[in-house]
């Protein structure tokens, strides 16, 4: 019998992949109260389950585990099932087990969902019957299909670490910086986490800027400013612009996207890599790319009130997608007034209090971190702020003109649900009376 370690969206998708094709399976998860609880009843999918406490009877006549990503290896009922030499696998390896169609995997710290939907987007306009799944909020299991001829997979170093074979067409990683500490006993192992997507990968794609991967040995390779001739495709600087190449032939400048940083160049080489080593059309991909949006919460532009931009990047969850919004905001604003705050991650935040110093007119701070953060922030105005609303309403009086970015730097769970809901009530109050 196959164990479903957690209740969440994953373990809900292979419940009803094993419930659909006969495969006997119980189901556990160390809340009383999972969060797809009430779905598996209606559907019937509670057969064998337990939910409280992890109890090692759990592993009685169990021949594998298919464990949700957000359960760590140090958990009991991991410890327990390693002892025993029970096989544990991630709902990708079980994925990768039933496809047909090739898939694309793309890791990294910061950028995953923005290619993964980029490139999902190019393949969707060349016709391809693509799919987009995995980290990005889709699990794997719900995403199989037999029409596919593409699955384009985000990967977490989560869902990496529990997976042990996998055939990806081609892999990436877009950058690695510390994050995730509280799950990895030292930042090494995190990076060998991201690194293993390319033991996986018949094409190895590589982003030429990223220090940790350059050394790979890569069958494609992109950057910015960098190993030009190497290169399939290649972006550089001039006149604070960036100008895209294919080889050599000019694809298109930051004057022609939507997206806004150098950080978004960077994704841009990341998914049309990745495309053309699949085979699509540079016309397709480019035009794709110059109709892209972006992804909500991921710099996402919301309004202009009274001269002032509204940004919403809720999605920023760690020090460096923070130092990247700042950095590519600051090329466009002489203004700004960060919001900024929440449950810190286990990381050196020291970079960017030094980046907020030189570039930042006014943060607002929010969530747990608030006291901490507020001794180390030297030089701006810092205001502490006890509620979403209240940090915008201080944001709107702040600012006479230039931008307002919501670029928390760490997770939501003190305040919100979750990221999404951060930037929505974020949203709302800027939008609000007005
Ligand atoms: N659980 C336990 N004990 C624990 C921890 C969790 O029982 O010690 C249970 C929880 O009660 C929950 C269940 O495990 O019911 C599943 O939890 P989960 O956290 O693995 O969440 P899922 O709902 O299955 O969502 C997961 C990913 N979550 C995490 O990696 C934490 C989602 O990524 C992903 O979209 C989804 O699978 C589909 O693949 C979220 C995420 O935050 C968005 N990812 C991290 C990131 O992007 O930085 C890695
Ligand atoms: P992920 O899926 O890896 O979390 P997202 O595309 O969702 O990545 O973006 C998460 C955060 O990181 C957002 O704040 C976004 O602006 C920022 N970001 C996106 N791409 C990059 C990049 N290449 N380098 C650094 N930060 C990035």
């Amino acid at each position: 019998m196959k164990l479903i370690l957690g209740l969440g969206v994953t373990g809900l998708s292979v419940a009803r992949f094993f419930n659909k094709n006969n495969i006997s399976f119980r189901i556990a998860d160390s809340r009383q109260e999972p969060p797809m609880l009430k779905i598996s009843k209606n559907e019937n999918l509670l057969h064998d389950f337990y939910f409280g406490e992890w109890n090692v009877s759990l592993l009685d006549d169990i021949s594998e585990i298919i464990i949700s990503p957000g359960i760590a290896e140090s958990e009991l009922i991991v410890r327990w099932a390693r002892k025993k030499n029970i096989s544990i696998i991630s709902d990708i390896e079980l994925f990768g087990r039933y496809v047909k169609a090739p898939m694309i995997g793309i890791t990294g710290s910061n950028g995953k969902s923005t290619v993964t939907q980029l490139l999902g987007e190019m393949a969707l306009a060349s016709s391809l019957k693509a799919y987009i799944c995995g980290n990005i909020g889709n699990p794997v299991m719900e995403s199989m299909n037999d029409d596919a001829e593409l699955y384009i997979v985000e990967l977490s170093s989560y869902q990496l670490d529990y997976t042990n074979h996998l055939d990806l067409y081609a892999g990436v990683i877009t950058n690695i910086s510390p994050d995730h500490l509280d799950r990895y006993s030292t930042y090494n192992d995190y990076i060998s986490s991201k690194l293993s997507i390319y033991n996986y990968s018949k094409f190895n794609i590589v982003n030429l800027n990223e220090s940790e991967v350059s050394e790979i040995i890569g069958d494609n390779l992109f950057s910015i400013e960098q190993s030009e001739s190497r290169c399939d495709f290649f972006a550089s600087e001039k006149n604070d612009l960036y100008e895209v190449f294919h080889q050599d032939k000019l694809l298109m400048s930051s004057n022609d996207i939507s997206v806004v940083g150098k950080h978004n160049i960077e994704n841009i080489l990341a998914a049309l890599t990745l495309g053309y080593r699949f085979g699509l059309s540079v016309d397709v991909m480019k035009e794709t790319v110059m109709g892209f949006k972006g992804l909500v919460h991921r710099l996402e532009f919301v309004s202009t009130i009274n001269q002032v931009d509204f940004y919403n990047d809720s999605k920023s969850t760690n020090a460096i997608s923070t130092i990247t919004a700042i950095n590519a905001l600051d090329a466009k604003y002489a203004n700004l007034v960060l919001i900024l705050g929440g449950i810190a991650k286990k990381e050196d935040y020291s970079e960017l209090f030094k980046l907020i110093s030189q570039k930042v007119k006014t943060v607002i701070l929010i969530g747990e971190s608030s006291s901490d953060f507020c001794r180390h922030i030297d030089g701006p105005r810092v205001v502490v702020s006890e509620s979403m609303k209240e940090a915008v309403e201080i944001s709107k009086e702040a600012s006479e003109s230039g931008a307002v970015v919501l670029s928390p730097g760490c997770a939501s769970f003190d305040m919100f649900d979750n990221f999404n809901n951060r930037g929505e009530v974020f949203k709302h109050h800027v939008l609000e009376d007005n």
